[in-house]
């Protein structure tokens, strides 16, 4: 029997069949799916390797005493348990009770968790990996255009443009299948800028590759702004009848001299100038921004600023060109619509609009005032956790806080001081080993539900084999919670139901699905929304005529380059960045499983000058220090990286040991992608 669905892992959704022989599972090419014409990463053809693994959990887990063992036990006992401790917490109030969420979840998942933490827990503490991902660029889409939607066209108008900046983005590695649409606008005659401090396998397709220092993408964004102004190439017509606040930007922008850039950000003014040239001559540029450019404490201010350089030529809106931020989790765009983040509810609505709360609460059968106000942001929330006024108890759905939070050690800590933790989970995360109750529950091939893609684009995984005994899904997990709380608002656990219910609480929302059928996204390849009717036919391309702005115009925001928060001293002389590797996913918690992936352990990428000076050599281990914490892992030396800049990938425990906690003032988003570091061997 063969199911089409698509990957478990990142934003791309990638579409594949699956082949049920026997007993086995076998991933197969979707050649017609548009996104990915067949084509899957390492990570998507061996996708499988997760089912039937000896490691998977297939019962409840239940810790008898601080400090105990695991011990299987019954879900009634387990779910039992949970909705005691829950009660127990909630006579401190309800805030006392934390949700966090995920944006691998399906988005029927993520809509019922909001609905969990808002209506049967009453609490205002939800939050998400998604915080952590994709919420600088959520945040100045916000500003900017009025509307978050990670690309506003589909991913194949790439080969189209003339230019593609790439800031901060190693698509080569971490969507592969995406590099193609490089390939052909190069074979084309177009031209590919990549700007990351290392020569990724993405730059090794730039024609200009720009390699800054970490944390200073502002400073070049407003380099060339003040380029392109001195030659003329600003828009003056478009600017004038689309946007509003360019002068204040424009007098930013011209203090920003290219010398000064270089000082600031490492680039030669030679480099400034001829991508300012090859911008200035191209009727169609397209700038995209991912976590390199997103992961900093002025994340937000950084996407603004690049913005400012798409709207300065006039980009946004205009056919194959624009701004676009590539999300990162399967789910990351959907998630972040439906209510797990702390101040939203279905529909991309905020919680604090008296419209918005009365319109959710008529769908879920409650009254608007007993929904709970703003939460707090994924950091904040943790850094809270067994706090006084904190909470002391937390459910975690669909993440991996031990190996992916920052300042990890600290973080830990904080769940450690819960006197309840609950994590539903597919195999024994770090972070599951530390809950006093584990719920197994099933994943992506035993499953229904609608994930949104990178692109704005609904698709929908269809269940393709039987789940393990034991296990139940997280629909059925939360529904059977709900009960538990004497809930008297509905939980349906079947996710076409689920659904049904999202799309009438998104229903004149700015993420607007309520036209999205599970039929209509198995006859089209999926649906962009806003969808707002059954009949309407799905919005692929935003801000043609328009923004999603009150007076329908894109705003310039003025904004200033201040720099990381912690720079490199006598003490801690190099940047440190992390990131992505090729055939890791995430935390690892699922690829560092499957047999077929390499799992080489964490290790530190260095240039052959810092490692003469320490003296280390390849393959032997190196220690890199930060004022957080340390770690001792095989130096790998590059030549591709910058001599003052060290990277470490996250996938294993260790890096987020050393990365700083600061926070972006607007998104929250932390600061993995700098901080200051000591390397010795
Ligand atoms: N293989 C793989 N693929 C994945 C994932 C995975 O874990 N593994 N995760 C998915 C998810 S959730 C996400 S969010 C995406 C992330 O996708 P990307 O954003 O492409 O991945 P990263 O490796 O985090 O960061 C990209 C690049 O930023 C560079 N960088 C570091 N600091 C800076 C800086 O200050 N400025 C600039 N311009 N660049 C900098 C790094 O060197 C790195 O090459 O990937 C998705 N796809
Ligand atoms: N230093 C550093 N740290 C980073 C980053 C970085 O670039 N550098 N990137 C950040 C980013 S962009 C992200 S997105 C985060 C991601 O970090 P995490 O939130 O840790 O992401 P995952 O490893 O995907 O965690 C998902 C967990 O949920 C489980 N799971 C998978 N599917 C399901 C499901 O359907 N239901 C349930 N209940 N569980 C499921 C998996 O087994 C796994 O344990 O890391 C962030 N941390
Ligand atoms: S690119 Fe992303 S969605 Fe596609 S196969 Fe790889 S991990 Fe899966
Ligand atoms: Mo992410």
């Amino acid at each position: 029997m063969t199911t089409r669905t698509h990957c478990p892992y990142c934003s791309l959704q990638c579409g594949m069949t699956l082949e049920r022989q026997g007993r086995s599972l076998e991933v197969a090419a979707w050649p017609e799916f548009p996104v990915n014409e067949g084509a899957l990463c390492r990570k998507g053809w061996t996708a499988a390797g997760l089912r039937g693994h000896r490691e998977r959990l297939t019962t409840p887990l239940v810790r008898d005493e601080e400090g105990g063992e695991l011990r299987a036990a019954s879900w009634d006992e387990a779910l039992d348990r949970v909705a005691a401790g829950l009660r127990a917490a909630q006579v401190a109030g309800p805030d006392a009770v934390a949700v966090f969420g995920g944006g691998g979840l399906t988005n029927e998942k993520a809509y019922l968790l909001g609905k969990l933490a808002r209506v049967a827990l009453g609490t205002s503490r939800i939050d998400y990996n998604g915080r952590w991902c994709m919420s600088s660029a959520a945040t100045a889409g916000n500003q900017a255009f009025g509307i978050d939607r990670g690309l506003p066209f589909p991913l194949a108008d790439l080969e189209h443009a003339d230019v593609v900046v790439l800031v901060g983005s190693n698509l080569a590695e971490t969507k592969p299948p995406a590099a193609r649409h490089l390939d052909r606008l190069r074979e084309a005659g177009g031209r590919v800028v990549v700007v990351d401090p290392r020569r990724t396998a993405t730059a090794d397709r730039a024609d200009l590759f720009l390699q800054p220092v970490p944390g200073t993408d502002l400073a070049l964004a407003l380099g060339l702004l003040h380029l392109l102004d001195a030659a003329g190439a600003v828009d003056e017509e478009y600017v004038a009848a689309r946007t509003t606040g360019f002068a204040d930007v424009r007098r930013r922008a011209a203090s920003w001299w290219p010398e000064r850039v270089e000082r600031v950000t490492g680039v030669p003014v030679a480099e400034l100038r001829a991508t300012a040239e090859l911008l200035a001559g191209s009727p169609r540029v397209m700038v995209l921004t991912a976590r390199g450019a997103e992961q900093h404490s002025q994340g937000t201010a950084t996407v603004l600023g690049w913005i400012n350089v798409a709207l300065a030529l006039g980009m946004p809106g205009r056919a194959y060109a624009g701004y676009g931020c590539l999300t990162g989790q399967g789910n990351g765009q959907g998630g972040r619509e439906h209510g797990q983040k702390s101040d939203q509810l279905p529909g991309y609505r905020m919680i604090d609009d008296p419209a918005a709360r009365e319109h959710v609460a008529r769908v879920w059968g409650v009254a608007p005032e007993t929904l709970p106000g703003k939460g707090v942001s994924a950091y904040e929330l943790l850094d809270s956790l067994g706090r006084d006024h904190g909470p002391s108890a937390l459910l975690v759905f669909g993440s991996n806080i031990v190996v992916s939070a920052p300042n990890a050690t600290r973080v830990t800590e904080r769940l450690a001081a819960l006197d309840l933790l609950v994590v539903a989970d597919i195999v024994l995360s770090e972070t599951a080993a530390m809950a006093d109750v584990v719920l197994p529950v099933t994943q992506w091939a035993e499953e229904t539900g609608t994930m949104t893609n990178l692109e704005g684009r609904v698709v929908l995984r269809e269940r393709a084999v039987a789940p393990p005994e034991g296990v139940r899904t997280d629909l059925e997990v939360m529904a059977g919670l709900a009960a538990r709380l004497g809930s008297e608002a509905s939980f349906p656990s079947d996710p076409e139901e689920v659904f049904a219910e999202l799309r009438r609480a998104s229903a004149g929302g700015r993420a607007d699905y309520s036209g999205i059928s599970y039929d209509r996204i198995r006859a089209e390849h999926g649906v962009f929304w806003p969808c707002p009717a059954p009949e309407h036919p799905g919005t692929p391309r935003l801000f043609a005529d328009s923004f999603a702005t009150p007076d329908g115009r894109a705003r310039f925001v003025d904004v200033e380059h201040v720099g990381a928060a912690e720079r490199p001293d006598e003490a801690f002389p190099v940047h440190l960045t992390t990131g992505r590797v090729l055939a890791q996913y995430q935390s690892g918690a699922q690829t560092r499983r499957v047999r077929d992936l390499p799992d080489t352990g964490p290790f530190v990428e260095l240039h052959p000058m810092l490692a003469d000076r320490i003296g280390a050599r390849d393959g032997a281990p190196v220690v890199v220090t930060t004022r957080r914490g340390e770690l001792k892992a095989p130096a790998r030396v590059v030549s591709t990286i910058r001599p003052d800049t060290v990277f470490v990938p996250f996938h294993w425990v260790g890096a987020n040991r050393l990365t700083h906690d600061a926070l972006d003032p607007a998104s929250k988003m932390p600061e993995f992608k700098v901080c200051a570091a000591a390397v010795r061997a």
